[in-house]
């Protein structure tokens, strides 16, 4: 098995390969829950890991801000190719953290290429909870959490990151060179690739957005990033109304995939519009992606974007332009249940 596959499938009695996942749930409704309820649905089938650190929280009457954040620390925590510190690095060989979080009352916060520092998603509710502001990045985020007790990691790579950096640097032939992005305007040259080597496209970000027992809303979103971005790039993922967005009168939303297509549109917040706009979360999700779709259909075939999103009746849906996007649930008995998404393509 690659190693870029996420480490739940290593781990996990549900060891099903994806494509198997797929076939299970392919075409299984949208699950529909009780408002009363808490629910908590993540991105990927990778999902389980979050949502089983979740609903602990939920289940005993808590509050969703602290269930996904509990959800973001859990996959923080495990080694995958692409979120946390064990995740792939960008084409200068460092690993960089991508995290945002956002409660019931639209507070937010957000840090962007933050190095060395194991939760992102933490310093990112220590940002919105105790200063005015809603996003730092780079050295300034760092410094931040350092002042705050975070710990500062090592920056070595996991040996599975090690290993496709390796054989990324070969394929790519990346030199840090002066103004090479001029020098290789054609294909990826040292530029992330759309997807990895196994196939799979180059990206498994973790969103989750949990619906509480007292019925509100909270959700993050975390990861590396594209694995092989230039040094310095962020994508949707921290960015409010992008990679997450809350409106705890209507619903929230957040998104996985290729973050340019993302930002484009301000995705998310899109999804939590057509929802207020009346539409199911399904059927926002659907319209963002045809939002995104719309502007290139040839390039569109080349990327993957996925959304997921809640209303605050705790109806669930999601939508993506390729097919392979899934997601998990957990409501009820407790039980994580992944459910491959509708798609523009097939
Ligand atoms: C990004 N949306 O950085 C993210 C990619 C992703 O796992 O899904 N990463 O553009």
């Amino acid at each position: 098995m690659d190693t870029n596959r996420r480490s739940f499938l290593r781990l996990s009695a549900f060891a099903l390969p994806f494509t198997r996942v797929n076939q299970l749930f392919a075409g299984a409704p949208a699950p529909r829950v009780a408002a009363a309820g808490p629910v908590v649905i993540s991105t990927w089938d990778s999902g389980q890991i979050s949502n089983a650190a979740a609903w602990p929280v939920l289940e005993k009457g808590g509050r969703a801000l602290d269930a996904v954040e509990q959800a973001a620390i859990a996959i923080e925590n495990d080694i995958n190719c692409c979120v946390g510190l064990g995740g792939n690095p960008d084409r200068d060989g460092h690993v960089t953290l991508d995290a945002c979080i956002m409660d019931e009352k639209s507070n937010c916060g957000a840090v962007a290429f933050l190095e060395r520092i194991k939760h992102p998603v933490s310093v990112a509710r220590k940002l919105m909870e105790t200063t005015p502001h809603v996003f730092l990045v780079g050295a300034g985020a760092q410094q931040f959490a350092l002042a705050n007790g975070f710990k500062l990691e090592s920056g070595k790579l996991s040996p599975d990151a090690a290993k496709e950096y390796k054989k990324w640097l070969k394929k790519a032939e990346y030199k840090p060179v002066i103004n090479i992005e001029h020098k290789q305007s054609k294909g990826h040259g040292p530029f992330a690739p759309a997807r990895l080597d196994n196939g799979d496209f180059n990206h498994d970000t973790m969103g989750t957005l949990a619906l509480d027992a007292q019925g509100n809303l909270s959700g993050m979103c975390t990861t590396s990033g594209m694995g092989f971005k230039m040094r310095g790039r962020v994508g949707d993922s921290p960015v409010i109304g992008a990679g997450l967005f809350v409106d705890n009168e209507i619903g929230a939303a957040t998104s996985s995939g290729q973050g340019e297509e993302v930002i484009r549109v301000a995705g998310t917040h899109l999804v939590v519009e057509f929802m207020r706009n009346g539409s199911s979360p399904e059927e926002a999700c659907k319209k963002a992606v045809e939002r995104i779709v719309k502007r290139d259909p040839e390039r569109a075939k080349t990327f993957q974007v996925g959304f997921l999103a809640i209303n605050k009746q705790g109806e669930v849906g999601a939508y993506s332009v390729q097919p392979g996007f899934a997601y998990t649930i957990t409501t009820g008995d407790g039980k994580g249940k992944v459910v491959a998404s509708k798609s523009y393509l097939s």
